[in-house]
């Protein structure tokens, strides 16, 4: 997770002198962090706290086992065929897969001039990007919305939580000379503490192709919390060398598998992946997170398309 400029910073930058810029943006940053702290302890997640409180969710097995895992090393390893048990949702997915590759190659072979990417992030081509509207048809959303994930979300964040981010990448081959950038790089996601953060593989991803990567014991309260510690708006990127110097090499988790492979992680302790050197990496991805992360943080990457009133109160509140 990437910050994107704020409307401020670019209206500052017109106007000011480049060293009065850097200073209007600390001051900006200490705002921004102060606002997050506000929403967690009060503004908003005390209220979602409440909410889930008074009726928490029965989670069978296999979520109280992803549970557990997440709880203690800051990741779950799965397959979409255990979480679900739904071979015509796999089938869906699968086909939207194969319809978005088709059209990111031609793109691609055109020129690319059309795909969506990031500036920054060029390496990843997305599906949806920002701004789009995403309903039930969607495959990958209808996933991701459902009430045994967006359970376990509230269940992990201990609170309602906001479905915040919805896409599928295509992680572009990279030179195998080239340097690893953004976040091909060890980082914290500078949005939220309180995150759910899942990736489900669509492709088979060996260990050339960019697998994700995660430091066991490095989300929020664990062993390595404290290594360059998340904080609001952190933009901690150690090289592999400091962060070998603060957390054994046991504890970094290397996610190659077969596609249908799911990991659920909480993207505030230390991860990396999508440096690709031989075939593209293709995903699905979406995050939740707290109100607090959206009220002062970040931006939801979607506007819900589908009817509200078939929603129950937990479904409504993730997707609005
Ligand atoms: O592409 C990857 O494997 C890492 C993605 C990442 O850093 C993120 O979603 O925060």
């Amino acid at each position: 997770m990437h910050r994107q400029r704020t409307k401020f910073s670019a209206r500052v930058n017109r106007v000011f002198t480049h060293r009065a810029d850097r200073v209007a943006k600390a001051i900006e940053r200490q705002g921004i962090r102060a606002t997050y702290e506000l929403h967690d302890r009060l503004l908003s997640n005390r209220a979602s706290r409440g909410h889930f409180g008074e009726a928490p969710p029965s989670l069978d097995d296999v979520q109280r086992s992803i549970l557990s895992d997440v709880r203690e090393h800051g990741y779950s390893l799965r397959s979409f065929e255990e979480v679900f048990s739904d071979a015509a949702a796999w089938t869906a997915i699968e086909e939207q897969r194969d319809r978005f590759v088709a059209s990111t190659e031609a793109d691609l072979a055109a020129g690319g001039e059309h795909v969506r990417v990031r500036p920054g992030k060029e390496f990843v081509v997305r599906l949806q990007s920002y701004g789009v509207e995403l309903g039930p048809a969607d495959p990958w959303f209808g996933a991701v919305a459902s009430q045994r994930l967006l359970d376990l979300a509230n269940a992990y964040l201990e609170m309602w939580s906001k479905l915040e981010y919805v896409d599928v990448w295509y992680s572009v081959p990279q030179p195998a000379a080239a340097e690893r950038i953004s976040s091909q790089r060890w980082h914290r996601d500078y949005n939220d503490k309180h995150l759910l953060k899942i990736f489900l593989y669509l492709v088979d991803v060996d260990e050339h192709m960019g697998p994700f990567q995660y430091v066991a014991g490095s989300q929020p309260g664990g062993a390595y919390a404290d290594a360059w510690g998340w904080e609001p708006l952190g933009q901690h990127y150690p090289t592999e060398e400091e962060l070998e110097a603060r957390v054994p090499s046991s504890a970094v988790q290397t996610f190659t598998g077969p596609a249908g492979t799911l990991v659920f992680c909480n993207t505030a302790g230390f991860h990396r992946g999508g440096f690709s050197t031989t075939k593209p990496r293709v995903l699905a991805t979406a995050t939740y997170s707290s109100p607090a992360s959206l009220a002062s943080l970040t931006v939801r990457s979607y506007e819900y398309a589908g009817s509200l009133d078939d929603l129950d109160g937990p479904t409504r509140f993730a997707l609005t």
